[in-house]
């Protein structure tokens, strides 16, 4: 595959399951993307040292999904200029709420360094925030994801229970 253009990081292996959705998209679209488990907490220099090298690299758009209080998206904001998109997780034992901690805590950043949240779990969503951003500069993709949405729309009017409608 070329090099990455959207970023995806966990804050935990546990996120793994939920977030593999949203590659499975960036997968269908064919955009390059790349995968890592990095807490912002557990390993912040880790985070640091990633964050410039995948810039570097070409990569774009960072999804960031994490649980708890969920610092990860914002970290990563903190350290780039390119989109950041948060996937607050509601899992996590201890959590508050059913993920409305991680929700807020992804959301509430501060005027200047904003992060892009989706909601709860929305893996999908934030995969398909991430290439609608890439498809601004990039024709063939956003006819991917027209093709996507017609899809969709026709998923919904094919429906048995909307005949005659
Ligand atoms: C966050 O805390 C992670 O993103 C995860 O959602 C949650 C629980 O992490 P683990 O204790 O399962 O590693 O940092």
């Amino acid at each position: 595959m070329s090099s990455a253009l959207v970023s995806i990081i966990c804050g935990s292996r546990s996120d793994l399951a939920t977030v593999e959705r949203g590659a499975a998209l960036l997968t269908e679209l064919a955009v390059a993307h790349e995968m890592r488990i990095i807490s912002a907490h557990r390993a912040p220099a880790l985070l640091d040292r990633y964050v410039s090298a995948a810039t570097e690299r070409g990569v774009r758009v960072f999804v960031c999904a994490a649980g708890l209080a969920a610092h990860l998206a914002g970290a990563v904001a903190a350290r780039t200029a390119w989109p950041v998109i948060g996937l607050p997780m509601p899992g996590g034992s201890g959590g508050v709420g059913g993920g409305l901690d991680a929700l807020l805590s992804t959301v509430q950043m501060p005027p200047g360094v904003p992060v892009a949240t989706v909601g709860l779990g929305n893996a999908r969503n934030a995969a398909l925030l991430a290439a609608q951003i890439l498809a601004i500069s990039d024709p063939a993709l956003a006819e991917r994801i027209r093709a996507l949405r017609a899809g969709q729309t026709r998923a919904v009017e094919d429906d048995p229970l909307n005949e005659g409608a």
